[in-house]
């Protein structure tokens, strides 16, 4: 196939990942390894860029959740292999340098919705759908889904989303805290870029160290987070720009972050 499943351009500092598999963006394994090779290409080129934008080509769907068609030839070794490889990739996208921001227009479901945790944040339009049908399939989410859930929904309101499949408005999404923010139909890359534009002003190593210590100190006691924090924050530092963050509020003038 000469399509790329998975492509990127970079605007503005501003990474913008597009995953294009139609008409759903079903994520089988070729368009998860198109979203690793982009991701990997990006870390080469950290430098020239603060922040990643990812979402879903066409109309219908950020991504309608693993692809079902491939699901007949599992057996319990392919599935334990994918599973592994799958849970890896998730964890590239969650732990990238920089933010990444999920622009979520029309389904997102099942893993695709375990793809949209993984973002550091999301916005939605109003009318994208969520959900995890798993069950409707006898399976469940096994992308990282309910560890990652564990961390937006309550326990009760987790299980009623798997055990029924149901899938819910932006609205719903919003009041349970899987979503960020709801924007009008065919806005949500305007309201990344505008969200990408408002960090990228700020020190991005210090946004990067943030993201470190937040994203580990789920798996850490608050002793262990605590010392983290210190680690990460005292090398700071050592960087150009903690410095220039400070000269320039001391001389009010607008700081200069070079990334180093
Ligand atoms: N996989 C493959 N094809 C899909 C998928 C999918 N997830 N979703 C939609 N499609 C295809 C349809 O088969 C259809 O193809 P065709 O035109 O060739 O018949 C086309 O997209 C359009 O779909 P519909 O006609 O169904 O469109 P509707 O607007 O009527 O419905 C829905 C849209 C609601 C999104 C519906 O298609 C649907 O329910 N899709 C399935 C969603 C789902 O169950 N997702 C979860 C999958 S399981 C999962 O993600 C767990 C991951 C665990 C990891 C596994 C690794 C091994």
């Amino acid at each position: 196939m000469d399509q790329k499943l998975a492509y990127y351009e970079i605007k503005d500092q501003v990474a913008i990942v597009t995953m294009d598999h139609p008409p759903m963006n079903a994520l089988d394994a070729a368009t998860k390894e198109a979203v690793a090779e982009v991701f990997r290409e990006l870390d080469e080129r950290r430098q020239e860029i603060r922040v990643v934008i990812l979402h879903g080509a066409g109309e219908k769907a950020f991504a309608a959740g693993a692809d079902i068609k491939t699901f007949l030839e599992l057996t319990p070794d392919t599935a334990r292999r994918r599973l592994f490889r799958s849970h890896q990739i998730y964890s590239i996208v969650e732990n990238f340098q920089w933010p990444v921001i999920g622009a979520i227009h029309g389904f997102c479901l099942g893993g695709g919705l375990e793809l949209a945790l993984c973002c550091d944040i999301r916005y939605a339009e109003e009318t994208a759908r969520f959900g995890f049908p798993e069950v409707n399939l006898s399976v469940f989410p096994g992308n990282g889904g309910i560890a990652r859930s564990l961390f937006h929904l309550s326990l009760g309101k987790l299980k009623e989303l798997v055990f029924t499949g149901e899938i819910i408005s932006a609205t719903d999404a919003l009041a349970l805290g899987l979503i960020e923010k709801i924007v009008s139909p065919g806005k949500s890359m305007e309201a990344c870029f505008s969200l990408a534009e408002r960090m990228i002003e700020k020190g991005p190593l210090g946004i990067a160290a943030a993201k470190k210590v937040i994203n580990r100190a789920r798996d850490l006691s608050i002793p262990q987070g605590l010392e983290l924090e210190t680690e990460l924050w005292a090398n700071l530092t050592a960087t150009e720009d903690m410095k220039e963050g400070a000269r320039a509020f001391i001389e009010k003038r607008k700081p200069q972050y070079r990334g180093r």
